[in-house]
């Protein structure tokens, strides 16, 4: 007799019963279904769609950037133009990729599902926020159009209130309204969770994807609206010369970075929290274990969230705050560290004995550990007071944002994507290809962005596009990995869409994952669940199915 072993994944492909007749991709084809539609699922795919596009926008920038970085005169461009390159690069990534990526298209098409609701709290007003992101996506696009922008997506006062003769008015009336979008998705997550949740569904039984979107949710809500004002006051200081921010009228210029920095040090946390919800899911799965310590993993995304809001300051070490204030604010960056690496840790020891399977969504979970990591240590460096003074706005601090966000963020939504790609679409993607792109990706990544740490340290300024000729070297690699890791990133793009009329059929539950999202068809009616499921054990419960299986095979013995 053979023993028994449990394969986990033998079973993605759905037999052809298992192929749902009606589901919420096929219940209208119109653009009218489409675009006034307040199914949850839906609504993610706008999302999808549009982030999908501002992502290769940014990317584009990106190319520029990398292209005249490749010698060290100015061969392609002239300063002006290479402030705007970078300046609407990073608008784009940060603003209309990043902070919407993970919330706006995971989370809204797995918030309900996982907690086994029919929808989100408020259908309509989601559908609002995907309007309102477009409408501010164009704004900002227009400013695009009309000649760009050259603050820098940080838009320091009093360059940007006083001095620059961009489109700086447009592009923050696009980044204001867009606000307003995350504010909205925040807030109906938080009510959802509240409100939504199956019977049985107690909050220490929730998938640690929800705990990390409720604690993004928290800060989406009470931070989104200090940038927005903040914006509001920049545009107008620029209208009417108050004398908010420029000091020949009264104003104070270090106003603007406090205010800036208290949102948008937490808006790291908006991209790398979800990241982590994802990162969790994933790790569960692929080892085939409960996730360990699930409720410090939980606790930890609230505590992150509670203290981003408290070390805004690290960005300002080197404009003259008082040094008590400096050392408060790098203190307070430490503890941020430990819940942090509470994190790495416990997905770590998950997998320390796990059965663990190295399918495409763990291979970027595996990259996200290790690139987050990276980007984390370095933030401890750069948190040092001394250390960030060499450092401070050179490209350790470029190397440092992009191992977190790029890192980090993208590594997870590419895993997330590949993960739940199945439950979203109904379809497969191609295992063999997937996995070589993840390669390629980790590759390319590290090329880019690595040397650019060693170039801060030899203190090459950011934002410079002219430099000393011993840089070139290192300024050569990171724009051939960028070209790598571009390639890295449109292999998906292509197989996605080709898996979309092509792909094998995907049965419920092709990963055999624990969760109630994977209870219903993929892809899911437009009601979610036939019949509302009911929780009764806590989650990530992976030896069930090692049980079941040993079950059947003892059925089929006797
Ligand atoms: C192929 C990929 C990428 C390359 C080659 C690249 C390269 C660069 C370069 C050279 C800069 C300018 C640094 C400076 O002069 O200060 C920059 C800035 C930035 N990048 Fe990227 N980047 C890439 C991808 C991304 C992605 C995917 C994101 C976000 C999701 C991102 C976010 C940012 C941000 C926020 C800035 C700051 C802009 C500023 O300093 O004003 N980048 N990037
Ligand atoms: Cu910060």
């Amino acid at each position: 007799m053979a023993t028994a072993v449990f394969r986990p994944f033998d079973h993605q492909i759905a037999e052809p019963h298992e192929i749902p007749k009606r589901h919420y991709l096929n219940a209208g084809f119109s653009a009218k279904s489409w675009l006034f539609t307040v199914d949850h699922k839906r609504i993610a795919i706008l999302y999808l769609i549009t982030v999908t596009l501002f992502f290769l926008l940014g990317g584009l920038f990106a190319v520029f950037v990398r292209l005249e970085l490749m010698t060290p005169a100015a061969d392609l461009m002239q300063s002006e133009t290479y402030n705007k390159m970078f300046t609407m690069h990073g608008i784009m990534m940060v603003f209309f990729f990043l902070i919407p990526a993970i919330p706006a298209i995971l989370g809204n098409f797995l918030v309900p599902l996982m907690i086994g609701a029919k929808d989100l709290a408020f259908p309509r007003i989601n559908l609002l926020s995907w309007y309102i992101y477009i409408i501010g996506g164009l704004f900002t696009f227009a400013a695009v159009l009309f000649g760009g922008v050259d603050t820098g997506w940080t838009f320091y006062t009093p360059y940007s209130s006083t001095y620059s003769n961009t489109n700086v008015i447009l592009a923050a009336v696009g980044i204001f309204i867009t606000g307003f979008s995350s504010i909205l998705t925040g807030l109906n997550f938080i009510v959802t969770i509240h409100k939504m949740r199956a019977p049985g569904m107690t909050w220490f039984r929730m998938p640690l994807f929800i705990w990390a979107h409720y604690a993004t949710s928290l800060i989406q809500v009470l931070g989104t609206p200090v940038v927005a004002i903040t914006i509001v006051l920049v545009g107008l200081e620029r209208l009417f010369h108050i004398g908010i921010f420029d000091p020949a009228v009264g104003g104070d210029p270090l106003l603007f970075q406090h205010l800036f920095w208290f949102y948008s040090h937490p808006a790291v946390y908006i991209m790398v929290l979800p990241a982590m919800g994802v990162m969790s899911e994933l790790v569960t799965c692929f080892s085939r274990k409960k996730i360990f310590g699930y409720e410090f993993v939980a606790f930890s995304s609230l505590a992150i969230a509670v203290i981003s809001f408290l070390v805004w300051g690290h960005h300002m070490f080197t404009t003259g705050q008082s040094i008590y204030a400096g050392m408060v604010f790098s203190f307070l960056s430490f503890l941020v560290a430990i819940p942090s690496a509470i994190k790495v840790f416990n997905w770590t020891a998950t997998l320390y004995k796990g059965s663990v399977s190295y399918q495409a969504p763990m291979l970027y979970a595996i990259g996200f550990i290790g690139l987050f990591t990276i980007g984390g240590l370095t933030g401890m460096f750069l948190s040092t007071l001394a250390v960030d003074v060499h450092v401070h706005d050179t490209y350790f601090v470029v190397a440092h944002f992009h191992y977190i966000m790029v890192g980090g963020t993208i590594m997870a939504y590419l895993g997330g994507l590949h993960f739940w790609w199945p439950k979203i679409t109904g379809r497969l993607y191609p295992e063999g290809w997937a996995r070589f792109a993840a390669l390629v990706v980790f590759v390319g990544f590290n090329l880019t962005f690595f040397p650019q740490f060693v170039l801060g340290y030899l203190g090459m300024p950011r934002r410079y596009h002219v430099y000393p000729e011993e840089f070139q070297v290192l300024n050569v690699m990171s724009s051939a990995g960028a070209t790598i890791l571009g390639v890295g990133y449109l292999i998906p793009l292509i197989y996605f869409i080709w898996s979309l009329k092509s792909g094998p059929h995907a049965s419920a539950n092709p990963w055999s994952a624990t969760g109630l999202e994977w209870q219903t068809t993929s892809p899911p009616p437009t009601h979610n669940f036939d019949k509302t499921p009911e929780v009764t054990e806590e989650a990530y419960d992976y030896a069930k199915f090692a049980r079941e299986h040993a079950k059947e095979e003892e059925a089929a013995l006797v």
